[in-house]
């Protein structure tokens, strides 16, 4: 029996605002994406989906997908183009974006920092700076005033994790900064940077859900049985996600964060966002992949029992409501993501745990950081050239999951049985 129903989860699409908005916003990314060599294929945010232009289109589109719910972003540089004035063309804007998707039926739940600054912020230093937080709760304050009559589901952060370990510790993201200290600084002033405005978003507006967007994953020691593996595993799992997850849910900061001043224990989470996409096999302080499992354009592991080890862990750590906030992979080879998607819905539909929405990564082909537009996480496909989109089969899959609330024998068969992954290793 393949057949599955969600029950109480209902589904949507997720995006950022850097990654499909195109145009020329002052942002860290459009200016790393002007260096030489940075980004894979030479490419920028600049043209991405075009989205900024083509809102109506893409609304039609997600209506065809049958999601009742989006996870979009903010750019922050458009809004606040310099420090402290804001640009109500750019506010103006986003309201008719949420308004028109109220109005279609679909519920917007938008994130206020989705690795995007500002360059002004960046320049006078971004999260690295503790008065950063300060101008953070500025922009927080104007945005979430001009449109919390169409909004009430906030992500103050998204994947606050992968954005300091790539911009603070790897350097490979902007600004390319490369300590141990640094990183530590950045978790604290994001952690504080979201409890500040958990409050803030609360005092504006009480019945408002807010909740963080992190990126979790499972580490597995290489060889179980080898010591040094196994600690790594132990210590990528608490430097990665334990202790950033307990400082923004709890306010609580351990080792090697020290608790910041005016920041007190508490609960600062009405629902958990997790993004979850893979497995780490870990030998030392690394990130590998296993042998002979399967892997996606980007050789990230597939491993679909992950999600629900990962949000069994949160849950049992900080219990509250789950939102998968994204789930996704990249494949030019579509048939892979429609097993994916089965596969990862296959494991919420099979738990107890209180999953309440599933919001695929990503709507459409989008420009994917480093990788440019190399990456094809979309379950509608793009011609950046000629900005054409086209819904996936997957993207039709999904539609019917969407419209069923579940998937029947009819749909695995046509949509599921046939395709595989690339290695090919463990198919159901
Ligand atoms: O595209 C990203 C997104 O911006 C954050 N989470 C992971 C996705 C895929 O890499």
């Amino acid at each position: 029996m393949h057949a599955f129903s969600l029950r109480n989860c209902e589904l949507g699409v997720a995006t950022a605002a850097t990654q499909i908005e195109g145009g020329h916003a002052r942002t860290n990314w459009h200016r790393w994406a002007e260096q030489p060599g940075r980004i894979k294929d030479g490419s920028s945010p600049v043209r991405a989906c075009d989205h900024w232009n083509r809102v109506d289109e893409d609304r039609e589109l997600l209506k065809a997908l049958n999601v009742k719910h989006y996870r979009m972003g903010l750019e922050w540089a458009r809004v606040e183009p310099s420090p402290g004035v804001f640009d109500s063309t750019a506010i103006d804007h986003y309201r008719r974006e949420l308004g028109a998707l109220v109005d279609a039926g679909i519920k917007p739940l938008v994130t206020l920092h989705h690795f995007n600054n500002p360059v002004w912020f960046e320049d006078e230093g971004g999260f690295l700076n503790a008065a950063g937080t300060e101008v953070f709760q500025r922009y927080t304050q104007r945005v979430v005033s001009a449109l919390s009559d169409l909004v009430d589901e906030w992500i103050t952060i998204n994947e606050p994790n992968i954005y300091a370990t790539h911009a603070f510790y790897f350097g490979v993201w902007p600004p390319g900064v490369k300590s141990l200290r640094t990183l530590t600084t950045a978790y604290t002033n994001l952690a504080a940077a979201h409890i500040d405005a958990y409050r803030l978003i609360h005092s504006l507006q009480p019945q408002a859900r807010v909740g963080v967007a992190q990126h979790l994953r499972v580490f597995r020691p290489r060889v179980a049985w080898h010591p040094g593996h196994w600690a790594s595993a132990q210590m990528m799992e608490w430097l990665f996600q334990r202790v950033i997850t307990k400082a923004m849910c709890k306010g609580r900061f351990l080792a090697p964060l020290r608790q910041p001043a005016g920041i007190h224990p508490g609960h600062y989470y009405d629902f958990h966002g997790i993004n979850y996409y893979s497995r780490s096999t870990v030998t030392r302080l690394d990130d590998g992949v296993g042998a002979d499992v399967p892997i996606n354009d980007l050789g990230w592991e597939i491993y679909p029992q992950g999600l629900i080890e990962v949000a069994r862990w949160l849950d049992d750590a900080h219990p509250g409501p789950l939102y998968v906030t994204e789930n996704g992979t990249a494949n030019s080879d579509d048939g892979f993501r429609s097993r994916f998607l089965y596969e990862h819905l296959a494991e919420i539909a099979a738990s107890d745990l209180p999953i309440e929405r599933y919001y695929h990564w990503t709507f459409i082909d989008n420009w994917e950081w480093l990788e440019g537009e190399s990456a094809r996480f979309g379950l509608i496909g793009l011609d950046y050239e000629t900005q054409e989109r086209t819904m996936r089969e997957s993207g039709r899959f999904f539609a019917e999951i969407a419209a069923n609330g579940g998937v029947t024998e009819d749909l695995y068969q046509r949509y599921v049985a046939h395709q595989i992954y690339s290695t090919n290793s463990r198919i159901r």
